[in-house]
C-alpha cells in the first residue's frame, strides 16, 4: 500500500478509541467482567485483547520493542483462550485493564512517530481489528440486553420504503471479484481475478421482519420441507421459533431487515419462498452493476451460500490466524456489513464468516433466484 500518512493513522487509532470507550461508557463494572452469553467474551476481555494486539503487532513488530505484558499474551490469545472459558481467567478488570491500553496506545503512537508506518498496513490491520470488536462487543450487548445492542428506531436513510419485493437482473458473464493490490485488504480479499456467473436475479432490499414474521406464522419453523437435515436438528435441539431478539408480540419494527437470523433459518427461508441465497461471486457482481443498485446495504450483514475459502492464489498475511484456520465447508461468507460496523471496515470487497447456527452477529437475507 502507498505511504500512509501518519497523522491520519493517529487519528483513525484515536477515532476508535474513542468509538469502543462510548461503548462501555454507560456500563458498571459488573457489567464489563460478567459472560453475558457462552458465546461472549467478558467486554473488559475484549478491551485488554484489543490492547495486547496493538502491542504485539505495532510496539513488538513494527517497533521491535518488548511487550509490555508478556504475562497477559496467552490469555488474551484468541486461540490459546477460546471464548468458553473467558469468564473463569485473570483477565484485568476495572481501572487495571484501562491502565493497560492507555500504556499501550502511549507506546504505540511513539512507534509511529519514531520508526513511522511503513508501508501502514499492520497499523492499519490494529486499527481494523479494534473496530471489528466493536461489533464483537455490541453482539455482546444486543445479548445482555444493554445499551448499544441496537439500532436507533429512527428512519435509515438508504431505506426507500418498507417493502421487501422487486427483483434486479443481472446478466450472465465475467466480472472482477477481490481486492485490488494497492490499498489495505484482508488476506481472503485477495488475490482479485476474474469470476464468472450465469445470469441471476437479486433482490433489490433484504427481507424484512414483516416479511419474516409471515413466514413464522404460515408455519415456517414446523414444515420439514423447507429445512435442510443439519438446520432441521439445530432448530429442533434449541427450540428455535423465531430470530433471536424478538419480543414474544414479535419484532420491533416490521418494515426493517431481519436480524439475528442464523444460516439455517436463511436457508429455510429462502426455500420457502421457491428460492435461494445469493453465492458471494454473485452479491460482489451485484454490488458493482450500476445499472441498478443494491438497497439497504449495511442495515445487516447478509449471507451468502458460499462456503468460505480461499480464492485462488490465497496467501495468508501478515497475521496467519485471521481467515486461513477458518476456510473449509463449516463457515459460511455474509457480505456486505451491519448498522454496527465502523465506516473503515465497510468495504463491497469484505468477506465475513460464521457458523451456519450463529444468530449473535447482526445477520439478514437478501434473495436470490435463477433466471429461467
Ligand atoms: C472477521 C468478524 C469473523 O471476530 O472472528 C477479530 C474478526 N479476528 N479478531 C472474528 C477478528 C480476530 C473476525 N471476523
Ligand atoms: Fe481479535
Amino acid at each position: 500500500m502507498a505511504i500512509a500518512a501518519h497523522p491520519e493513522l493517529g487519528d483513525a487509532l484515536r477515532d476508535v478509541r474513542s468509538r469502543t470507550l462510548a461503548l462501555i461508557a454507560p456500563l458498571a463494572p459488573e457489567e464489563l467482567e460478567r459472560v453475558h452469553h457462552p458465546l461472549m467474551s467478558p467486554l473488559d476481555w475484549d478491551l485488554g485483547h484489543i490492547a495486547a494486539y496493538e502491542d504485539l503487532w505495532i510496539v513488538h513488530r513494527v517497533g521491535g520493542g518488548a511487550l509490555l505484558r508478556p504475562d497477559l499474551a496467552d490469555l488474551y490469545d484468541a486461540f490459546e483462550t477460546p471464548r468458553a472459558v473467558r469468564g473463569e481467567i485473570p483477565f484485568l478488570r476495572g481501572q487495571d485493564v484501562h491502565d493497560y491500553i492507555s500504556a499501550v496506545r502511549r507506546r504505540a503512537l511513539e512507534v509511529l512517530d519514531s520508526v513511522g508506518p511503513g508501508d501502514g498496513t499492520l497499523f492499519e490491520l490494529v486499527v481494523r481489528h479494534e473496530a471489528q470488536h466493536n461489533e464483537t462487543m455490541r453482539q455482546a450487548l444486543f445479548l445482555a440486553g444493554l445499551p448499544g445492542g441496537r439500532p436507533d428506531d429512527g428512519p435509515r436513510p438508504s431505506s426507500r420504503g418498507g417493502h421487501d419485493d422487486g427483483w434486479i437482473d443481472v446478466p450472465d458473464g465475467a466480472f472482477t471479484i477481490g481486492a485490488g493490490p494497492d490499498g489495505f485488504a484482508f488476506d481472503n480479499e485477495r488475490p482479485r481475478h476474474r469470476a464468472d456467473t450465469p445470469a441471476f436475479r437479486i433482490a433489490r432490499r433484504p427481507v424484512t421482519n414483516g416479511t419474516w414474521l409471515r413466514f413464522c406464522e404460515g408455519g415456517g419453523y414446523e414444515r420439514r420441507e423447507w429445512w435442510s437435515d443439519e438446520g432441521w436438528s439445530w432448530k429442533e435441539e434449541y427450540d428455535i421459533t423465531h430470530p433471536e431478539g424478538w419480543s414474544a408480540g414479535g419484532p420491533i419494527r416490521e418494515d426493517r431487515p431481519v436480524m439475528h437470523v442464523s444460516w439455517f433459518e436463511a436457508d429455510a427461508f429462502a426455500r420457502s419462498q421457491g428460492v435461494r441465497l445469493p453465492t458471494e461471486a454473485e452479491w460482489e457482481k451485484a454490488s458493482t452493476w450500476t445499472q441498478e443498485p443494491l438497497e439497504q446495504v449495511g442495515e445487516a450483514w447478509e449471507w451468502t451460500a458460499s462456503p468460505f475459502t480461499g480464492y485462488p492464489g490465497f496467501v495468508a498475511n501478515p497475521y496467519r490466524e485471521y481467515s486461513e484456520v477458518f476456510f473449509g465447508d463449516r463457515y459460511r461468507v455474509l457480505r456486505g456489513w451491519s448498522w454496527a460496523t465502523e465506516q473503515r471496515v465497510q468495504s463491497p470487497t469484505f468477506r465475513n464468516w460464521d457458523l451456519p447456527e450463529r444468530r449473535q452477529i447482526f445477520s439478514g437475507v437478501r434473495l436470490a433466484k435463477d433466471v429461467p
